[in-house]
């Protein structure tokens, strides 16, 4: 079986240091909880970046200064900057980290509702809009895929020529409007995508750590992160994303499968060595 890629979601848009003190807002903030994340085993950083106030955003500077802070730190790891962005942002404002051509970036694959009132709004041509950016800017997107119909838009723009193969997903299960986090959906999920795609699954609050479990036994990959989940177990919040990670590298050693560097991460992905 391929090496394991944990990728860590140290920050999301919609977290706050309410749910968990740890929550990075700062540059500082943000390393610390890299670096956590990679001295634990984490190949992959998925980065959404805020203001120092906790207010997030997409800006560009940001982005540059937080990911050549983490860089400065620890060279070889893969950042993914987010394109999702927080709820409300225009597009052109969500892709604004590309413009610094990261290896990878998310690329959400369809729309949902997010809570409340809000709706997390990815139309057909915005996802047209971004595939075309990404394959212009050389990056690999990670597909987010928070259903399955989000699996078959994404198999429809690739026949199109918006989406290069073979594609990497990213299961994002047990949001409120989007797929559950049971294991008969993750079934489903996972045989739906083409053979020659990968796959990383994110489990949302108590899912996280099962459907962890599950895509290790099956040969898939892990996202674990505050973006996803603040809770190391029932009722106890977690010290950091490292110790997130940790509990995974430590399913993963139980299990059998051993973790990917970074370098393997990237053979893993088809991603150009940096
Ligand atoms: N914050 C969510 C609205 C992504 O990173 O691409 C979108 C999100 C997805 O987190
Ligand atoms: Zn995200």
């Amino acid at each position: 079986m391929e090496k394991l890629i944990i990728t860590a979601a140290i920050c999301g848009a919609e977290v706050t240091k309410e749910h968990n003190p740890a929550v990075p807002y700062t540059v500082e903030e943000c390393v610390r909880e890299a670096g956590s994340a990679i001295e634990a085993g984490a190949s992959i950083i998925h980065l959404h970046v805020r203001e120092d106030d906790g207010t997030p955003t997409q800006d560009k500077n940001r982005f540059k200064l937080v990911m050549d802070a983490i860089h400065a730190q620890y060279p070889d790891v893969i950042i993914q900057p987010s394109t999702g962005g927080a709820v409300g942002m225009t597009n052109d404002e969500r892709l604004q980290p590309t413009e610094l051509n990261p290896e990878m970036a998310t690329l959400d694959c369809g729309t949902l509702n997010f809570g409340g009132d809000e709706i997390f709004e990815n139309t057909e041509n915005t996802i047209k809009y971004f595939g075309e950016k990404m394959i212009e800017r050389g990056i690999k997107p990670e597909l987010e895929v928070f259903d399955k119909s989000m699996i078959d838009m994404a198999l429809r723009l690739g026949k199109k020529g918006f989406i290069k193969s073979p594609m990497h997903f990213d299961f994002v299960m047990g949001v409120n409007g989007g797929i559950s986090g049971t294991l008969r959906d993750f079934v489903f999920m996972r045989g739906s995508i083409p053979a020659d795609a990968t796959y990383t699954v994110a489990g949302i609050g108590r899912f996280e750590f099962p459907l962890a479990a599950a895509a290790i036994i099956d040969g898939g990959h892990v996202r674990v992160g505050f973006e996803d989940n603040t809770m190391i177990s029932r009722g106890v919040v977690a010290e950091s994303n490292g110790q997130l990670v940790e509990k995974v590298v430590r399913l993963a050693n139980e299990l059998g499968r051993e973790i990917a560097t970074p370098a393997e991460a990237r053979e893993i992905l088809g991603l150009k060595a940096r």
